[in-house]
This record gives structure tokens, sequence and C-alpha cells, in this order.
């Protein structure tokens, strides 16, 4: 059927995924999204963004509010209205500041390697996404291999993909608590998107 019906809760777990800067910069973001899309995994939310120290934001050329972090964006027009008319409402800022990474990593603050944690996180772009499915955070840990690349099993994504801890390719969600705190830092509510896909009964079973 074109619109299948509403998965049963356990299909709905929800884990946060980061394909990191080194993968953004080293083209991994296909190779990676393919392995969760070929388990059978569903995506309900994915964006670019960089993440920027306060030292590294432009000055931003037109101030204007978003309506998502409630920052200003450096997006769109100027203030006081969009010069063609369109709401400030639909300005998304692209942009994040190292608060999201605090917030994100809160449990590694004050470990020796976390100023250099902060500098590669934000180096560059990187792949923000949500995927959804049965177990989903502990297949996608166990897809995702362990914390030091030099270590992870070949067939892991950082086994298949990386040699070093301090440029480990991906993040995925520790825990069902944790993906839902982490996605909430990441994404706004209405970013993600609830849709059924048609192939279910031949993923799942009946
Ligand atoms: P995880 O990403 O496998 O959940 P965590 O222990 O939560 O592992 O560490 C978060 C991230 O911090 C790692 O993915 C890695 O990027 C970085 N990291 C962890 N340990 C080290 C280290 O010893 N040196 C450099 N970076 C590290």
């Amino acid at each position: 059927p074109l619109r299948p019906r509403a998965a049963p809760p356990e299909l709905q777990e929800k884990t946060l995924v980061l394909v990191k800067p080194d993968a953004v910069q080293r083209r991994l973001v296909g190779h990676v999204i393919q392995r969760f899309e070929r388990r059978g995994f569903k995506l309900v939310a994915m964006k670019l963004l960089q993440v920027a120290l306060p030292t590294q934001l432009p000055p931003p050329p037109l101030r204007v509010p978003c309506s998502r972090c409630h920052a200003e964006c450096w997006e769109g027009g100027a203030k006081g209205g969009h010069p063609l008319g369109v709401p400030t409402v639909t300005l998304r800022c692209h942009q994040a500041d190292r608060g999201l990474l605090d917030k994100h990593y809160q449990q590694l603050q004050q470990k020796p390697f976390y100023p250099a944690l902060l500098a590669y996180m934000t180096s560059g772009p990187l792949v923000a996404m949500v995927w959804e499915g049965y177990n989903v955070v502990r297949s996608t840990r166990a897809m995702v291999g362990d914390t030091n690349s030099a270590t992870a099993a070949a067939g892991t994504i950082r086994g298949d993909f990386s040699m070093h801890v301090s440029r480990n390719v991906v993040h995925a969600s520790d825990s069902v608590e944790t993906a839902q705190r982490e996605i909430g830092f990441w994404f706004q509510r209405d970013e993600l998107v609830a849709w059924e896909s048609g192939d279910r009964d031949y993923t799942y079973g009946p």
C-alpha cells in the first residue's frame, strides 16, 4: 500500500548518528548512510552543519533572529523582514556553537583530550542524522565498532574506514535514554519526519 499502517512502538526506537568532520572531508558520508540503509533502518532526519568555536564565527552580514535557535542567523534578510517578503520564521540557522558540543560530550569535558576533540569536531562540517528501527541503538553501536579505530573489528564502520581514536569517523548514541537526549540537542522536534516505509513486512516479517 502507498500509505502503510503505523509502525508499532518497538520499531520506532531512534538513535543519533553523527558523520564526523574527518568522514565528510574524506567523502565517506554516502558509505556510512549506505550501511544503515542496507541494514534496514529508516532515516528520519538529516542535516549538514558546521559547529563553530565563537572565535571562528564570521561576523553576521545580516542580523535576523533565527526562529529555530533564537540566536542570530547568518542567513536571510535585513533586520525587520526579508527583502523578498519571506517571513523570518522560515529561516534556519545552519551554524551551531560549541555549547552544543559541550552538552553532547558532557561526560568528557574533564578528559585531557577534550580540547583536541572540540578542535576536531569544529574543524569542518558534519552530518547529523536520526535513524529509526528495531533495536537501532544497540545495532548501530555494534555496526560502528570500538571507540578506538585501531582495535575496531573489521566489518565495523570504524574498523573499515579509520585508523586512530582521534579520527574515528562516526558517533552513535550509547543508550536509548542518551539517544533521546542527544536527538534533542541536535534537532528541533519538527525536523524529524514521521514516515512509513512500504517494505516493512519484508524487513521485519508480519
Ligand atoms: P564513543 O564515541 O565510542 O561513544 P566516547 O568514550 O564517548 O566513545 O568518546 C567520545 C569521542 O571522544 C570518541 O568517539 C573519540 O572521537 C573521542 N575520544 C575518546 N577517547 C579518546 C582518546 O583517548 N583520544 C582522543 N580522542 C578520544
